[in-house]
């Protein structure tokens, strides 16, 4: 039985100005395009069809809103780094996070979901430096684990950890075998309590 039983969307919000409820905590969750958020957002929230998956990459180019209970929110961000999108979607992007990242008070840790065979790379870094900017904690992702065997993922593990070099906290994850499902909601738990240190935080 999931804590989030009870967890619904709220909107699709296409521009700055308009994400909506404000009060309380919300995590936020990014990655590039087919990297698993929208699946491992349904995963940790153990509700299979509340965000929408699909295998075309680049398809979710909004803000999606969902509230978890009363108060308390996560957010499927629209994906990036994917090769065959317009320079104009890519700039609609970029005004899109800037807004969001510069409006939301209530924006208390992200959630970056990195597939465990690419690795960390130069998209994910700026990703994770909309955070750093705001001194909001980040916990990276290693998705799709079930694709690795167990020294691909434990060296996968170990030089994801080398390049964030303390900037975000990391574990492996699969929504397909389960594998660090838990470990995932204790980490999105204890950022929408606040529990967390962004790095640089004294
Ligand atoms: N094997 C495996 N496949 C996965 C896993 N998580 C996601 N996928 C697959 O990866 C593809 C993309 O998943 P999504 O969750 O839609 O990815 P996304 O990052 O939300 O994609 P966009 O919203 O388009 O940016 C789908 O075909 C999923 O079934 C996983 O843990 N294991
Ligand atoms: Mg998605």
């Amino acid at each position: 039985m999931s804590r989030y039983s009870k967890a619904r969307f709220l909107k699709s919000a296409l521009a700055a100005g308009t994400f909506g409820d404000d009060s309380g905590y919300e995590v936020a969750i990014a990655g590039r395009s087919n990297s698993g958020k929208s699946t491992a957002l349904n995963a940790i929230v153990r509700q299979r069809g509340l965000a929408r998956t699909s295998r075309t990459p680049g398809r979710t180019q909004a803000v999606n809103l969902f509230e978890l209970e009363p108060g308390r929110r996560i957010v499927d961000l629209p994906g990036y780094g994917h090769a065959n999108v317009p320079a104009a979607v890519r700039a609609e992007w970029a005004r899109l996070m800037d807004a969001y990242f510069a409006e939301r008070r209530s924006l208390a840790g992200l959630l970056v979901i990195v597939d465990s065979r690419r690795g960390v790379g130069p998209s994910d870094e700026a990703m994770l430096a909309y955070a750093l900017a705001r001194a909001i904690p980040s916990h990276v992702l290693l998705s799709k684990s079930d694709k690795l065997g167990r020294n691909e993922s434990a060296k996968a593990l170990a030089t994801a950890r080398e390049a964030l070099g303390g900037r975000a906290t990391v574990q492996i994850f699969s929504a397909e075998s389960g594998d660090g499902v838990r470990a995932a909601e204790g980490a999105l738990e204890a950022m929408l309590a606040g529990h967390v240190k962004a790095p640089g935080d004294p």
